[in-house]
């Protein structure tokens, strides 16, 4: 029998959240371990753990095509898991859930399939400062390759985008605006609805990255328009490995496979294949059953708590940060967006932030220090890179308290 984790009703107190995530009691260097690295990836409640275990223990066996009971309890199990993102995202239909690796490879299938088939020499392809190399590279490749033009919004100093820059470059060459939902530098919220209204303006297609908007914000493809939304469950409290791509289902329809092999057939011969219907048309091979499983079960965690009380609860903190670290002196935040998420980004003058991060870690405080993935970000902002402090739901003021401690002794230090 699959084993159902249940979550108490307590969730609204963050010392009783934190009791579901067992890593939070760990030490790191002998001091209480203080987690600031969850826009890289979310620790796992134990319920998250408990789902991978239980498959493993109780029914592991290949998907869709077994007749036997296990087989048929993990299919069962991996089903529901799209049934429920379906949900998470508000998309139409079911058949619209692409399970992928991650963030990066829903990129890279849109790039690979709708891209190869769509852009031609002289296209367009718009996106901006603040995106994630797995937003530039992909695009990079197939504009090398088409010979189309990737073309790029610029930001102001606050970290937000010039939406009068991005209405200029738009024109009838534009085919794709590819955008982060929320930048994973700077914390900035895009308007990707306003995006999306003007690119449709011009007959381009949209595709939103939502790698570290999901986790935080009400996400409504429906309502959005997005043409294809993608994102990772392990910035979610989900496992790694296992993500979605959302598309609409013309698009999706009307796109040549991505990989070839088990799942995604209809028939083969050696003179003709014909490929499965959506979602199983994109999704070849073995899947990632057990990551996959357990996304129901992170997505399902954040449901029973709510993401309007997280926000609350994430802002409070943001909030809180932002006034404590500006006391620092010679501190420099970067990203001040007026819509932000619950992460800061900032630079402190003469000091390395490789070497705030060791330092901080001998407190056994966990940052994110360097580029991000955002390099050309960090080149528009003159800097080598930022010390990223990111907060999730179980994480606390006092632990902010004992950042701002630890920086100042390691300005002390270095200084
Ligand atoms: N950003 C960070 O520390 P994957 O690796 O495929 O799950 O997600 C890629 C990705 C795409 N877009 C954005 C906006 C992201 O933030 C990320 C992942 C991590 O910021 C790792 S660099």
């Amino acid at each position: 029998m699959i084993k159902s984790a249940t979550i108490q009703n307590d969730l609204l107190d963050v010392y009783a959240i934190r009791e579901h995530f067992p890593i939070l009691s760990r030490e790191v260097k002998g001091k209480p371990l203080v987690y600031f690295d969850n826009a890289a990836t979310s620790q796992k409640p134990q319920v998250v753990i408990d789902a991978l275990t239980d498959y493993y223990t109780g029914y592991n066996a290949n998907i869709h095509r077994g007749i036997h009971t296990l087989a048929e309890e993990a299919t069962a199990a991996f089903e529901k898991t799209r049934d429920t993102a379906q949900q998470f995202i508000n998309a139409a239909s079911r058949e619209q859930i692409i399970f992928t690796r991650g963030t990066t490879e829903g990129i890279n299938l849109v790039a690979y399939t709708w891209g190869r088939q769509n852009i031609k020499a002289g296209d367009e392809i718009i996106i901006s400062t603040m995106e994630h190399h797995s937003n530039i590279v992909p695009w990079q490749v197939l504009c090398e390759e088409k010979n189309a033009i990737l073309k790029v919004i610029p930001i102001n100093d606050d970290g937000e985008l010039l939406m009068d820059e991005y209405e200029k470059l738009l024109s009838p060459k534009t085919k794709l605006v590819s955008i982060v939902h929320v930048s994973n530098s700077l914390g900035t919220v895009n308007p990707v609805k306003k995006i999306i209204e003007a690119a449709h303006k011009v007959g381009a297609v949209v595709l939103v990255d939502g790698a570290q908007s999901t986790v935080h914000l009400d996400i409504d493809v429906q309502k959005m328009d997005c043409d294809f939304f993608a994102f990772s469950a392990h910035k979610l409290y989900g496992p790694t490995g296992i993500g979605v791509l959302y598309g609409k289902k013309h698009l999706l329809e009307s796109m040549p496979v991505f990989q070839g092999g088990g799942e995604m057939i209809k028939e083969v011969s050696f003179e003709k294949t014909t490929f499965n219907d959506l979602p199983y048309k994109f999704e070849a091979g073995t899947p990632n059953i057990a990551d996959t499983i357990a996304f129901k079960t992170a997505m399902d965690f954040v449901n029973k708590i709510g993401k309007e009380k997280i926000r609350k609860h994430e802002h409070e903190l943001l909030v809180y940060a932002t006034d404590q670290l500006e006391q620092i002196s010679g501190l420099r935040i970067i990203g001040k967006a007026k819509e932000k998420t619950s992460l800061v980004s900032f630079f402190i003058d003469k000091t390395h932030p490789q070497d705030i991060g060791i330092l901080l870690d001998n407190r056994g405080i966990a940052v994110r220090t360097g580029h991000h993935c955002t390099q050309p970000l960090m080149h528009r902002f003159g800097i080598p890179g930022t010390i990223r402090a990111s907060f999730a739901v179980y994480n606390t003021k006092e632990e902010i308290d004992q950042l701002v401690v630890g920086l100042q002794k390691a300005v002390k230090m270095l200084l």
